[in-house]
């Protein structure tokens, strides 16, 4: 068997998240690569090694260009805040390795464009960790809406409700805080939360033509962890737009990390002229389907477990009626880039397709600053 050895930089919770698909994946799927923990590289030598150890990485680094330096690296995970992905990826690149990029791609679109062009000039496999296309209920929708079942669509609805910052004595900046901190981040909800619903949109429904937003801040300062002083927030705390989908539907999406008694409310609903598709994180292995084509008075919304074994993925997993979870997500988009590698046809979302995502991102957060009206780039 050939071996893919993985190279991770950031050892945070993505890292375990993609730890664990390392470690997992050759269990459950038929691979002709093993995945090897090689190195993890963080700039803490002692976490580090503790992560290693945790995790079986056989070796530390704690500069990320002495790991991209090494010859026993095939791929290159990065799990870093935002801010660094495009200088780590594009050393990557350049020194031919494969890269798998947390989400989002980049801070902004132009960021995200010299970051296509660089993986697309080294010829080498990418992808971006937008996990939730693969939770087998999301798989399921997408081929149901393929098959046409839907016909028209007509409307798109996704929410992203979160409650961990409504603290104003929470600081800003620092290991697990940087997602409030603008200059490590980019955005706020608009780049973390939302992201993930515009990634899926996109693949569920095609692109968007236009969008409009309102954003808000509602703490405007906190203490920054890495200045010690008193600073500006800079994050959106709160977004909701409205979108127009090159197919004439429209978009309706929300995220807010002020919404008391939400952690990770993750929801869509698809309205089609024939059918309608709802999914929610907090309920992950089913998908709701509502089917006007059903006999009228047998007609109501149906709730598929979706854990059969002719559902995405779930082949792979136990016994049907016996679900999997979250961290499956990360397991499937691993098999399927090594599968994208071993056929030569890449696993989606590729640098070049979540930049569409970070195109929508741009028009989102433009027109929260000017409430108008914003079309979406087109690379
Ligand atoms: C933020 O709390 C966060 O961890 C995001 O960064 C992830 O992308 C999302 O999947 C869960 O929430």
């Amino acid at each position: 068997m050939k071996t893919l050895n993985v190279g991770l930089v950031g050892y945070g919770f993505m890292g375990k998240a993609h730890s664990n698909a390392f470690a997992q994946v050759n269990h459950f799927f038929n691979l002709e690569h093993q995945v090897k923990l090689k190195s993890v590289c963080g700039r803490t030598k002692e976490k580090a090694e503790t992560f290693a150890k945790s995790w079986g990485y056989e070796s530390t680094e704690t500069d990320w260009r002495e790991l991209i330096k090494r010859t026993d690296i095939d791929i290159i995970d990065i799990c870093t805040p935002n801010d660094s992905h495009a200088e780590i990826a594009e050393a990557a690149a350049k020194a031919g390795k494969m890269i798998l990029c947390e989400k989002p791609l980049a801070l902004n679109g132009a960021q995200g464009m010299e970051m296509v062009k660089t993986v697309e000039k080294a010829g080498v496999p990418n992808m971006v960790w937008y996990n939730y296309r693969r939770i087998p209920a999301v798989t399921f929708a997408k081929q149901l809406i393929d098959e046409g079942r839907l016909g028209r669509i007509f409307h798109y609805r996704a929410k992203f409700l979160q409650d961990w910052t409504i603290n104003p004595d929470l600081p800003q900046g620092g290991a697990a805080l940087w997602r409030l901190d603008v200059g490590a981040a980019g955005s706020g909800v608009t780049g973390d939360l939302l992201a993930h619903c515009i990634d899926t949109a996109l693949w569920l429904n095609g692109d968007m033509k236009n969008v409009t937003a309102i954003t808000e801040t509602f703490v405007k300062e906190r203490m920054h962890n890495l200045t010690g002083k008193v600073e500006k927030v800079g994050i959106d705390d709160a977004c909701s737009f409205l979108s127009v989908f090159d197919n004439g539907s429209l978009g309706n999406f929300e995220s807010t990390r002020y919404a008391r008694g939400h952690k990770a409310l993750y929801t869509f609903e698809i309205n089609g002229e024939n059918a309608s598709i709802s999914w929610d994180l907090h309920d992950l292995h089913r998908l709701q389907w509502f089917d006007h084509n059903d006999q009228g008075n047998l007609r109501g919304w149906r709730s598929i477990h979706v854990t059969d074994s002719d559902h995405p993925y779930m082949k792979q997993w136990w016994v049907p009626g016996l679900s999997i979870g979250y961290e499956h997500s990360f397991i499937h988009q691993v098999a399927d880039f090594i599968q994208g590698v071993e056929t030569g046809k890449p696993a989606y979302p590729t640098f070049r397709d979540a930049q569409r995502t970070q195109r929508v991102c741009d028009a989102v957060l433009t027109s929260g600053k000017d409430h108008q009206w914003h079309n979406v780039a087109k690379d």
